[in-house]
């Protein structure tokens, strides 16, 4: 049997067309349509793998995770764009609820490397769709499954946007796959800290991480602000990390996830770890042949189902090896064991 890979269809309509957070001159935005085709044309090479487009949209589903004034705001900023407007907030409190509806995105966002397009919303509703597919799917079949979410998710909380990320993808799933009484941990092995995935850690959804340090890095937080929550678990990868002390960490933090006693597990899975990847403050050394470990190491001690939900990512040409490499550890892994 076949393992599915669920591509949204919609992606491509979101091209954010530079990032600001550098100041000026802006830099091409990292978060482009050509990640997926690249990771997509990799995967294609490999035996045994299923494409399946996703072409809905999750407009009800991401009311269950996020607040509606947010849905709301990022549905009726969409409204009044003009077909190659983007959108950036400009002036950023805590509440601007009275202001008019374009600085009221300064109260769903703190940065301004995100813009909104005519088409980023409607891709992040199918990126978030096609999570939830995946999640349906690996809930009936109990397979290990891949879903190429774009825009990611990770840094997307239950009323902010940001870091390249509008829905949660992978807690949608999560927050899905643990209905009724299920335990589904998040690991994300982004290079980034998910601060929005952090907002949803629960006894049922608990969240681990393998991060650059945040506070050198995006989003440019305090990390110990964070450390001390329940059902988190934070790990930071000092600059220069190499392979045999990351997989130290990744096995600790699976340890800790085992512990939970989990039915299923999504893996936030950020190809930006990857040494040649320009997005790092704090370089680490991520090689495209470790991610065949790391992918290894995964399978081996999860022995649940795994839903791996696409996250960053941005060395465009060589994401299809590195996102290769980890599926054949992944896999050969499972093989092994069966
Ligand atoms: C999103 B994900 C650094 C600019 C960083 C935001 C990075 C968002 C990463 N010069 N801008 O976690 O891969
Ligand atoms: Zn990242």
């Amino acid at each position: 049997m076949k393992t599915q890979v669920f591509v949204p269809e919609h992606h491509s309509k979101h091209q954010p067309s530079e990032d600001l957070s550098d100041g000026t001159p802006p830099f091409p935005h990292p978060e482009i349509p050509q990640r997926i085709d690249a990771i997509v044309m990799a995967l294609k090479a490999l035996p045994d793998l299923e494409f399946l487009t996703e072409s809905g949209l999750a407009k009800d589903e991401v009311r269950q995770l996020h607040d509606a004034d947010y849905v709301d705001f990022l549905m009726a900023i969409t409204a009044q764009l003009g077909s190659n407007a983007q959108y950036i907030p400009s002036i950023f409190h805590d509440d601007m609820s009275d202001a008019p509806l374009r600085f009221q995105g300064g109260m769903y966002c703190n940065e301004i490397g995100t813009p909104i397009g005519l088409g980023s919303i409607p891709a992040a509703l199918n990126s978030a769709a096609a999570a939830l597919s995946a999640a349906r799917y690996i809930q009936q079949t109990h397979k290990d499954t891949i879903v190429l979410c774009r825009p990611p998710g990770h840094h997307a909380g239950r009323r902010r946007y940001g870091g390249y990320c509008f829905f949660n993808n992978a807690y949608l799933a999560s927050k899905w796959l643990a209905q009724e009484g299920r335990c589904c941990p998040v690991l994300d092995i982004d290079y980034h800290l998910g601060d929005g995935s952090i907002e949803f850690a629960g006894p049922k959804t608990p969240y681990f991480s393998l991060h650059a340090d945040p506070w050198k890095n995006y989003p440019y937080l305090d990390a110990r602000a964070k450390a001390d929550r329940p059902h988190t678990h934070l790990a930071i990868l000092e600059r220069d990390t190499g392979i045999a002390q990351y997989l130290e960490h990744l096995s600790l933090a699976l340890e800790a996830l085992t512990d939970y006693t989990p039915d299923f597990t999504v893996l936030s899975l950020g190809l930006d770890t990857l040494i040649s990847d320009h997005i790092q403050d704090a370089p680490i050394k991520i090689a495209q042949e470790d991610f065949y470990d790391i992918g290894a190491r995964i399978a081996t001690a999860i022995k649940t189902p795994v839903l791996i939900v696409l996250e960053g990512g941005y060395d465009v040409s060589h994401l299809g090896t590195a996102m290769a490499q980890f599926w054949e550890g992944f896999r050969h892994s499972r093989l092994a064991l069966q």
